[in-house]
This record gives structure tokens, sequence and C-alpha cells, in this order.
């Protein structure tokens, strides 16, 4: 009994509430010469221990894992590919804030620069001294706009269709709070929302499912320009503004020409949380950064019993 336990060693962090649990060791080797290469691995030969650390019982919905894989080129710091309850996300701007936060905790990373890979692509990450994170994250930009969206039993909906380093619909909401207590009901209409881009074959750019969905208002803070509510794949909310969401949405403010380059864009999350954001041109492509702050909250072992039932996460 307890004799063959899987050992899998985790630091946890959080980025304006929202969960991250960078693996240390434990985790699988991954085949490919590409960061896409090793993401098709992982989903292939591997999606059990995705579960078995991020669902219950040892993790939540809200948690984003990031499995650490050597980066293709030397000069980057390393490989990421990040993942959550139901799959894998091409970039996520919360969790490379907490990779950088735990990679200095574990003095692995000075202040400075540094270059960081994806699936997606290389995001240039800088850990400033007062333990503030920038990420210069992919080129992003608006695919489709004021896009119509019939949604059955709640009406019409006009939003953006938009790239951020995973796909998002931004919605401008007017009827609905956005507040903590309304939670509940923000949560029902971008799922609502999600299915009805499904079923009307409303898609990113080679036919990407739209898996995030972002609402949008008036900020709280008087220090903040908007303040939101994401959607996320696996059915929770983004506790932080979301990083990935934040580009795309200064994709948006770009193309409407409502954000100059270089201006400072502050994002407030539903619960208050923000990053700081802002876009400059480079050639032909829009490039984001967003700035934020990761909490440091377990250094953990996980350990997996292959005699119990609930090993790989209960789905
Ligand atoms: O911060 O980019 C982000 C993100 C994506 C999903 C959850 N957080």
């Amino acid at each position: 009994m307890f004799g063959d336990l899987r050992k899998i060693h985790a630091i946890d962090s959080h980025t304006g509430g929202e969960p991250t649990r960078v693996i240390l060791s434990g985790g699988p080797h991954l085949q490919g010469v590409t960061l896409q290469e090793r993401l098709q691995d992982f989903q292939r030969h591997h999606d059990a221990f995705r579960q078995a650390v991020i669902q219950e019982p040892r993790g939540t919905e809200a948690l984003v894992g990031a499995l650490l894989t050597p980066p293709v080129d030397p000069s980057s710091l390393t490989g990421v590919i990040f993942f959550n309850n139901v799959g894998y996300i091409g970039m996520c701007g919360h969790g490379t804030i907490g990779l950088i936060a735990t990679l200095a905790h574990l003095g692995r990373l000075a202040t400075g620069t540094c270059r960081i890979e994806t699936p997606v692509g290389t995001v240039r990450a800088e850990l400033h001294t007062d333990g503030d994170v920038s990420v210069q994250n992919v080129p992003a930009y608006r695919l489709a706009h004021d896009v119509l969206v019939d949604v059955p039993g709640r009406g019409h909906f006009r939003g953006d269709v938009a790239w951020g380093g995973n796909w998002f619909f931004l919605v401008d909401i007017q009827d609905e709070p956005l507040t903590r207590d309304n939670i509940p009901a923000l949560t029902a209409l971008a799922r609502a929302l999600r299915q009805a881009l499904r079923e009307q074959g409303i898609t990113g750019a080679s036919g990407e499912e739209i898996d995030h969905i972002q609402l949008y208002g008036p900020p709280r803070s008087p220090h903040a320009h908007s303040r939101n509510f994401v959607l996320c794949p696996g059915g929770a909310y983004d506790r932080s503004p979301c990083g990935t969401g934040t580009c795309a949405r200064m994709a948006c403010l770009f193309a409407d020409g409502r954000l100059r380059e270089g201006e400072p864009w502050v994002q407030e999350s539903i619960l208050g949380s923000y990053f700081v954001g802002s876009i400059v041109r480079q050639g032909h492509d829009l490039i984001p950064t967003i700035r934020g702050r990761a909490f440091l909250t377990a250094e953990l072992t996980l350990l997996l019993d292959p005699e119990d039932p609930f090993c790989r996460g209960i789905r």
C-alpha cells in the first residue's frame, strides 16, 4: 500500500487572483522539435497527466498549469505549455507572470528580460525590481468587427473576434452589472454566447473555436479604463483581467482609434485586480504588453496513487 506513489513537484502562485501551477519535476518529457509538436505529444500521450494535476481533487477549475520544456532556441530561457481543466491554451498572460515569479523565487532568473517559447510564438518577459512582470506578447489583432450573434432566449449581441494569444469574442455589455455577486449570471450569459458562436459557425482565423468570451464595461476604480469578465474554456471565470484577453481588447481599441501606440490601458478584472497594458506597431504587427504581479502561494508535492480511482482527477 502507498508503495508506487508518483511524485510531482510544483509551485503555485496567483496573478490578480488567477492561479497558476508550474510543474518543476515529475512531468512528462515531451517529444518533438517545435513547441507545436510537443503540444501534440502532450495532447496525444500525456493527457492523463494534465487531468491529474489540474482537476479535482488536486486542482480546481480555475487553475492553469504550466509544463516547462527545453527551449528550441538556446537563447530563450525556457519553453512552456499552458493547460487547464479541459485542455490546452496557446498563451497565458497571467500564467507567464506566475512562471516568471516562480523562476525568480527558485533563483533561476534575475531582474531583466528573457524570452519564453510557447506553442503560439515566443514572448518576452521582464522581471522588474519592484516584483512586477511585463509580458510582451505575440502579435494581437482583430479578425472581425461588430459581429452579430443570435443567442437563443437572450436576443442579439454584437461583438468583435480578436486574437491575443487565444481567441476571444468581446462584447460591450450594457445590461449585466460587472460585479462579483453577478458572476453566476455573467457566466451563464458568456456560456450561452460561446455556444451560439459555435452553432453559428463563428470562429477564429483558421476555423479555431473561440473559447474565451470577454464581457466588458466601465471601470469601478478611477485609475482603470475598463472592467471585464472573462469566461475561460473550462467554464471558470478568469479572476485576473486575463492577459491574452487584455491584449485582444487593446488590438480592438487600437483598430477603432481609441488607443494610441504606447498609451497605457488599465484593465480591471471582475475582482478589481488589474493589468496595465500598451500596444505598439512593429512593421505590420501590433505587439501588446501587459504588466502585473504574481504572488507565490505554495510549494507542493502532488502524489499520484495508481490505486486511487480518482488518480486522473474527477472528470
Ligand atoms: O491571462 O491570458 C491569460 C489567461 C488565459 C486564460 C486564463 N488566463
